[in-house]
């Protein structure tokens, strides 16, 4: 196969030229901003994808073009690597530099990543390529698989699908189908079945009760579930809110990020009953919170801390029953609420690490246990089971039942990243085997009142943080700022960070308790602002 890399500067020149001179860099899952000044983005992305295939010995890389939890206007590129992980963190550098290079160095350009990291261009490369539900997401899709096609790859389009069906796919095909077969079908299969068996026939259980609302966001997740309905045996009844029919537009007042950050329900929110499960996940389905309205009106949140040690404590009873001996572990973040770990370390007794947001830190980081649990509290998250884990399972599964059923929760978690339905129907199996409704759940423990606030600034990069995000270095005299206010504060504490998806630096506060203190941390939020805005003018003068 002979390639001319002149092809890569002529698609680029003709059809995807670079109309903006603005820099951009990989953010915290890849490439976001307004979908006009994408597409030269997208095919250099195809472009990059096809290389890294062919890097790693022709296996299958996935294109997922998603803005995720960003307005609709936006768009955004993940890429992702054969194990189902996101791009390499040691490539993300490289597709920064190739996103950025004019149209007139790019064919050059090209040539010196392929020298550099000693590609055999000749060979071949496989690239599965899929959508969210954005309009403009048809026009990028085809900029990636030109791309692709410029460097003479093999580009497999999947159309829409959620984030986590993608990285499915890329998985099923590079385990030559251990994982699965790499189709829409196969995995819709996968999870029912495993779902299923794990209900067993019984619907209801204690306090358990077989209904819950799903809030789609607007996006495709809305769409799939409605798909998982049609082949699901009546095993939960689930009504679609924010399918994406109407005028409502993906994450506009609904979805998980909403529902997280504003901490009220989403629009269109039926009347229901008290204490009703409701969930949210997000544009492209790869994050999940759960919440509900008490008898006294109040909205109640159950985000992703709570699924985490819902799912920790869970499996942890099951290791124990099944008398084998695995390395439990959870990955948190910074945004973790302060309870939540108080009672993962102290009740749960569960070793837990605290890494930079970002599914690739939380997953990587997963990896070194035999069963890794990880979730961001915006509901981004889910468990990894080493290969020593799933054959001591499966011995054990011979004789106890509790091992059988850690075999079918294998089975029904997507291993490959944060999956929103996938993580729904684990927390459904768990609710039912325990008889718990979202009254016993909640009361697990309670959580720190805290506040989310995001600040638009005019350049989000002179933040710079250590500690995984939880200390500010610059710019210098910040954190002292921040210490200053929280020390005033029970249990304050409180961080500051730039967004790697959107222009802006979010800011996060909690502090001890609900009746006392949940005015404070408002106050306490402002404060921090004010100082944080006069930081800034400083800054820039
Ligand atoms: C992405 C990442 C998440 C991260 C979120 C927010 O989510 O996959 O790990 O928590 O962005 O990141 P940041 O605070 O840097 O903007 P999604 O759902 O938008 O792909």
């Amino acid at each position: 196969m002979s390639i001319n890399l002149r092809t890569v500067y002529a698609f680029a020149r003709e059809m995807y030229p670079k109309i903006s001179t603005e820099y951009v860099q990989y953010g915290t899952a890849g490439f976001r901003g307004k979908a006009e000044f994408l597409d030269s983005v997208m095919f250099r992305m195809g472009v990059l994808a096809t290389l890294r295939s062919r890097y790693r010995g022709g296996a299958v890389i996935g294109v997922m073009i998603t803005a995720s939890h960003n307005p609709e206007p936006d768009n955004g590129v993940k890429l992702v690597d054969p194990k189902g992980e996101m791009l390499d963190a040691s490539w993300e550098s490289i597709a920064t530099d190739l996103v950025n290079v004019s149209d007139q160095d790019l064919e050059q350009h090209v040539a010196k990543i392929i020298k550099d990291n000693n590609i055999d261009i000749t060979s071949s490369s496989h690239v599965f390529v899929g959508m969210d539900n954005r309009y403009h997401s048809p026009r990028l899709l085809k900029a990636v698989a030109d791309g692709v096609i410029a460097l003479k790859g093999n580009v497999r389009e999947f159309g829409i699908v959620t984030t986590p069906m993608l990285h499915f796919f890329v998985v099923a095909a590079n385990t030559k189908e251990a994982y699965g077969k790499p189709t829409e079908e196969a995995y819709y299969e996968k999870l029912i079945s495993a779902f299923e068996s794990l209900r067993n026939g019984q619907l209801e259980n204690g306090n358990y009760k077989n209904n819950v609302v799903f809030d789609g966001a607007n996006g495709v997740g809305a769409r799939k579930m409605l798909q998982f309905i049609k082949r699901m045996n009546k095993s939960l009844n689930i009504s679609v809110i924010n399918q994406g029919i109407g005028p409502g537009k993906i994450n506009d007042e609904c979805g998980a990020d909403y529902v997280k950050v504003q901490q009220r329900p989403p629009i269109s929110m039926p009347i229901v009953e008290p204490f009703t499960r409701c969930v949210s996940v997000d544009g492209d389905a790869d994050r999940v919170v759960y919440f509900f309205t008490n008898d006294k009106g109040e909205f109640q949140l159950l985000d992703g801390d709570r699924i985490a040690t819902l799912v920790a404590g869970y499996l942890m009873d099951l290791v124990t029953r099944s008398e084998i001996d695995l390395r439990l572990g959870l990955v948190q973040t910074a945004y973790a609420n302060g309870a939540s770990t108080d009672y993962i370390v102290n009740e749960l007794k569960f070793p837990v690490s605290c890494v930079p947001t970002g599914v690739k830190h939380l997953h990587h980081k997963a990896l070194e246990y035999d069963i890794g649990v990880y979730f961001e509290a915006n509901g981004h998250g889910t468990i990894v089971f080493s290969d020593h884990a799933k054959a001591t399972i499966a011995t054990a599964a011979e004789t106890k039942a509790s091992a059988k059923t850690l075999l079918l929760l294998i089975d029904l978690i997507n291993e490959t990243v944060g999956d929103a339905i996938s993580d729904m129907l684990l927390v459904e199996t768990i609710l039912n085997h325990k008889g718990w409704d979202v009254k016993d759940w909640i009361s697990t423990y309670n959580d720190l009142p805290n506040r989310q606030l995001k600040i638009k600034v005019q350049d989000r990069n002179v933040i710079e943080t250590t500690n995984a995000e939880r200390d500010c270095v610059k710019p210098e005299g910040l954190q002292a700022e921040i210490n200053k206010v929280v020390s005033n504060y029970k249990r304050g504490r409180s961080f500051v960070r730039p967004s790697g998806t959107e222009d802006i630096v979010r800011v996060y506060a909690e502090a001890a308790t609900r009746e006392v203190d949940y005015q404070s941390v408002k106050q306490f939020t402002i404060i921090l602002l004010t100082h944080f805005f006069l930081w800034f003018q400083d800054t820039e003068n």
